[in-house]
């Protein structure tokens, strides 16, 4: 597969090649990171490349669409399907431009939209003041309770109350714990706001039936398609039929210009594997792994936020160990354990050097890795938390790592050809 870029770019190849060497090794923990497998990489580098597309199926302005419309068509109806949605874009090039798309079909510029403060689980896009959908509109941000490290509904629903949105935004990056949409639906209907929710995270997580849906209790579902849902790097957004002209309209020609059409071609191909029933299995282990990751954490005296988890991720909050997070995760990167620091509620620390560190199961358990390799991965991270210096210990957990990941290789269909 990489014979060509071999022969004709040796420096990218060597970096291709080293990377895929990395990931080879490596216990990839960062929640947002997975493996696709062979047939939707196959797709991102096919000849849909070469082709512009700008429109929809049925109405675009360059010729050509023969085969672009039934696939963008097929990867419509494969989501509609798998999420039971009314209505589907699938051309948003990834998370970000998915929401900002929303917000801009659905309110002014200048409106008041609402979600999740960002060092609270929160993502850049939900209104953050550095992302310009903190600029755009009149961002109001709600916190998780600082008592139990969860979503506090009656709180949102005050907040609400006094500042009466356009847009209440549900949905989290690192949140662990399952989210009620119901609960968010009922606060956005008494405001008389609209419910957007950002699945981006759990994705995958709901099409295999481990958490909630937000789909039936929201007006727009927007999400990223290459975390627990182990498509292609992109984005997507499903919705009720009555918003789909308006979502259509701010995606393209709002937003952005051609559509991706390998990336497209390769989420239809993500969407069918989702659909298959070994793939509740692979969702179903995601959280198994994760519950038994946290309480072994646990074990060792690490504080997670919440006390525990739900979904396929781990917020550890170092302050009482006396750690900050950025010192461990490059110790942790050194021996192959790779995740990635982060703030977490109450963090008085900058983003630069939080007092937190987010892991996930995604890409591990598509490793095919189980709770007993858990139990491993926990001591490793305790092991370099009481050894952070101490390169020698490190090197000696690298090696184990590495041991681990040899008896782990990709399943077949999910092996790169080098
Ligand atoms: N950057 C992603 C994550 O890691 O959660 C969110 O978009």
């Amino acid at each position: 597969m990489l014979s060509a870029i071999k022969q004709n770019d040796a420096a990218v190849f060597d970096l291709i090649e080293a990377e895929q060497a990395r990931q080879g090794i490596s216990i990839r923990m960062i929640p947002s990171e997975n493996y696709v497998s062979r047939a939707v990489m196959q797709a991102t580098g096919s000849c849909l490349t070469n082709k512009y597309a700008e429109g929809y199926p049925g109405k675009r302005y360059y010729e050509g669409q023969q085969m672009t419309d039934a696939i963008e068509n097929l990867a419509r109806d494969r989501a509609k399907a798998l999420f039971g949605a009314e209505a589907a874009n699938v051309q948003p090039h990834s998370g970000s431009p998915a929401n900002l798309a929303t917000y801009c079909a659905l309110a002014e510029p200048g409106s008041t939209i609402m979600g999740l403060a960002l060092p609270h689980g929160g993502h850049l896009t939900h209104g953050w003041k550095v992302s310009f959908t903190g600029k755009f509109f009149n961002s109001v941000q709600y916190e998780l309770n600082a008592e139990t490290g969860r979503m506090d509904y009656d709180a949102i629903a005050k907040l609400a109350k006094e500042h009466k949105p356009q847009i209440l935004i549900s949905g989290s990056s690192a949140y662990p714990r399952e989210i009620d949409f119901s609960k968010f639906a009922e606060i956005a209907e008494s405001v008389g706001a609209y419910h957007v929710s950002d699945m981006a995270h759990i994705a995958g997580l709901v099409a295999g039936k481990q958490h909630m849906s937000p789909v039936p209790y929201s007006d727009v579902v927007t999400t990223t398609t290459h975390k627990t849902l182990r498509g292609p790097r992109g984005g997507m957004i499903l919705c009720k039929e009555e918003h789909a002209a308006a979502i259509n309209k701010a995606v393209f020609p709002g937003m952005q210009g051609g559509p991706h059409m390998h990336t497209i071609s390769a989420l239809a191909i993500a969407l069918g594997e989702a659909a298959a029933p070994e793939f509740a299995d692979y969702a179903a282990q995601i959280v198994a792994n994760a519950k038994r990751l946290a309480d072994k954490l646990m074990g060792y005296g690490f504080d997670l936020v919440s006390g525990g988890t739900d979904n396929h991720l781990i917020l550890i909050d170092l302050r009482n160990k006396g750690l900050v997070g950025k010192p461990l995760a490059k110790a942790m990167d050194k021996a192959h354990l790779v995740c990635n620091y982060n703030s977490v509620p109450g963090d008085t620390a900058g983003p630069f050097n939080p007092s937190g560190l987010r892991l996930g199961t995604p890409a591990i358990t598509t490793r095919g890795m189980k709770e007993d390799q858990m139990d491993l991965v926990a001591g490793w991270i305790n092991t370099i938390a009481e050894n952070l210096e101490d390169d020698a210990v490190i090197s000696k957990v690298a090696r184990e790592v590495q041991d681990l990941c040899n008896q782990f290789p990709l399943p077949e269909s999910f092996i790169q050809p080098g």
